[in-house]
């Protein structure tokens, strides 16, 4: 029997210390997905014993650009915690990633519980509010590179969120150019469009499958919707951001 409890604290550490290590399935850790998803859950649940709190879930490979760049297709979904956050315009340090990146991307505010399959009238009833933001990505994996159950384990390769100002949910967000700069050069485009065709969708999405795991979207929790383009490698010194048509542009710099 495979020992999940090992193989997550394998995970959380590698997270917790920032270094590289082999992608369990090359390790002798054949694991099926769903097995995966209990290590991310039992991994997690050392980041609570640490004393961290849930503050939502991420949506990953809800684009083409995203299946593309990792050659992976299917949707996976990772869990948030408070120490994720990062403050707009704050800066990081590369020493707290192992090979950090960013990606483009929408954040969901939920406005009251929502489980399981929702419909589109549902999602945006629950909708409290929609921001532009960036996901930092850190996949715990040598070279960045992993097969399905190896990237749902180490919690989607989720590090960092930097959220923009919170809008109306009425705002059309379906088509939104969205620009992905590092020292004022633009390194990625897209449109909040490659997100699903609709970026509720990665909503819905996301109350279907936290469901089984048995989460509760609950009121004030995030939804990260998905990158919409290929996420972009980070190095010491950048000025990064994400500029969101018709909306505010959340920035973080990195430490030189
Ligand atoms: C996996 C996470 C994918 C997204 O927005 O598609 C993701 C990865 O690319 O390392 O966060
Ligand atoms: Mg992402």
């Amino acid at each position: 029997m495979t020992d999940l409890n090992a193989i997550a604290q394998i995970v959380d550490d590698a997270a917790f210390n920032a270094t590289a290590i082999p992608q369990l399935s090359e390790s002798g850790y054949a694991i099926s997905l769903q097995e995966a998803y209990e290590v991310q859950r039992l991994s997690i649940e050392r980041r609570f014993e640490r004393g961290e709190k849930l503050i939502g879930i991420k949506m990953g490979f809800t684009s083409k650009a995203k299946q593309v760049q990792m050659g992976l297709e299917d949707e996976i979904w990772g869990r948030l915690t408070d120490k994720m956050w990062i403050e707009n315009g704050a800066e990081i340090d590369i020493q707290d990633y192992v090979h950090p990146r960013f990606e483009p991307e929408l954040a969901f505010r939920i406005k009251h519980d929502i489980n399981g399959i929702i419909s589109r009238e549902e999602a945006f009833d629950a909708l409290d509010a929609v921001a532009p933001a960036i996901e930092i990505i850190d996949s715990r994996y040598t070279n960045f590179k992993f097969n399905l159950p190896d990237v749902v384990a180490d919690n989607s390769s989720s590090s960092s969120l930097v959220v923009g100002e919170w809008m109306d949910p009425n705002l059309d967000f379906r088509d939104l150019k969205m620009a992905l700069q590092v020292n004022g050069q633009t390194v990625q485009e897209g449109s909040s469009h490659a997100i699903l065709g609709d970026p509720i969708q990665a909503l819905m999405a996301g109350s279907r499958l936290a469901d089984t795991a048995g989460i509760v979207l609950k009121k004030d929790f995030i939804v990260m919707a998905g990158g919409a383009t290929a996420a972009h490698a980070l190095s010491k010194g950048d000025m990064a951001r994400n500029c969101v048509e018709f909306m505010s542009w959340p920035c973080f710099s990195v430490k030189s």
